[in-house]
């Protein structure tokens, strides 16, 4: 750790899972050392507001896009659980390129190289009292760029309502304050950090990770469930789908109430941008009422802009994005900053195309 803060001029801080009790000493090292920091969801940090001034959002090529606002990345500083950040996996080819140091709770390194540091967070972090300030003036014009994107985007999620990325907005506007949020796999947990809204709401998120099955996820979140707040889970289809036989234990969970949401692309979309082949994706056309039916679960489709409405039971909301919108907004998603016009840190007009 000494030796990444000595020798690192640019660095971004990444925060995965932490324990609820190291948060503070988290949000207290990260004041502290100044440097541009990504807040995954399940830190429980994402929208703490104490930290909004460091804060970087767009993650999209991150690395040509830091370097071009003058704050070309050196190291990542990880805190936490292994990232599901996208630019993490980048660094399995960046061995010597750049440094990397984890300080986690847990022994999981998850990349190839690169020191990891296990330890109780409050108390390893707490001893860096006095440890190097970044300077922030290297990274302002980047947490500037990055600001001007998050703008963008969200007219962009305000432009295609019915994008998937567009739900997620939606949910994290709709699901009732301090719910209980379980975000699966696939694309939700990577859909939420990129779409979520910024209000603190008060959420406490969890995720399943390190061997990343998408086995057994329903089962996974109703064993997380608690009497006193509402539950919600957001899945893709076939996580949905690989733990059919999950709802079984709801009878027995007599004082929690349930929400999950399946977000029914009609197969493993996250393969579509991955292989040629359409088989990888698993495609479908199924229905997920006869499984809330089965279940006796409340069912709800939402396939248009929508609202969350109270329910008395548990219930299962199916929610089908539009395909040719959601297709536009990654395209879109992928050209922020050249709609942005940025020229020299400066954002000169923003206009994000229409089409
Ligand atoms: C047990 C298991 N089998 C297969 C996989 C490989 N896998 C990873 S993501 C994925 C597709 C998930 O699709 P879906 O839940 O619909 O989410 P989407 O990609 O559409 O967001 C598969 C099959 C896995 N991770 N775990």
């Amino acid at each position: 750790m000494d030796r990444f803060i000595e020798k690192v001029k640019n660095p971004l801080v990444v925060v995965s899972t932490l324990k609820q009790r190291d948060r503070e000493a988290v949000v207290d090292f990260l004041r502290k050392i100044n440097a541009p920091v990504y807040l995954e969801g399940v830190s429980g940090l994402r929208e703490d507001s104490r930290l909004g001034h460091l804060r970087i959002s767009y993650i999209h090529n991150l690395w040509e896009n830091s370097k071009n606002a003058g704050y070309p990345i050196d190291g990542i500083l990880r805190i936490g659980g292994v990232p599901t950040f996208r630019s993490w996996r980048d660094l399995e080819s960046k061995k010597n390129q750049i440094e990397v140091c984890s300080v986690s709770h847990l022994p999981f390194s998850g990349l190839s190289w690169g020191p990891i540091i296990q330890a109780s967070l409050s108390e390893f972090l707490g001893m860096y009292n006095h440890q190097k300030r970044f300077e922030t003036s290297n990274a302002l014009e980047w947490l500037e760029f990055d600001r001007a994107c998050h703008r963008a985007l969200c007219q962009l999620l305000h432009e295609e309502p019915l994008a998937e990325p567009s739900y997620f907005h939606s949910l994290s506007q709709q699901i009732p304050k301090n719910s209980m949020v379980y975000l699966g796999n696939s694309s939700p947990i990577r859909e939420w950090d990129l779409a979520a809204a910024y209000d603190d709401q008060q959420y406490t998120i969890f995720a399943s990770r390190g061997l990343n099955g998408i086995d057994g996820q329903i089962s996974t979140f109703l064993g997380l469930c608690q009497e006193d707040v509402e539950n919600w889970a957001i899945l893709g289809d076939l996580t949905a789908l690989y733990d059919l036989a999950g709802p079984w234990i709801l009878k027995q969970l007599a004082n929690i109430k349930v929400n999950i949401v399946v977000v029914n692309n009609g197969g493993g979309k996250i393969f579509s941008r991955m292989f040629p082949h359409e088989e990888f994706q698993n495609r479908h056309q199924l229905s997920f009422r006869p499984i809330a039916d089965f279940w006796g679960l409340e069912y709800e489709l939402l396939d248009s802009i929508f609202r969350i409405n109270g329910v008395e039971g548990n219930r299962l909301i199916e929610i089908q994005p539009d395909a040719a919108a959601t297709e536009r907004f990654w395209q879109k998603y992928s050209k922020l900053p050249e709609a942005l016009q940025y020229a020299g840190g400066k954002e000169k007009a923003l206009v994000v195309s229409k089409g």
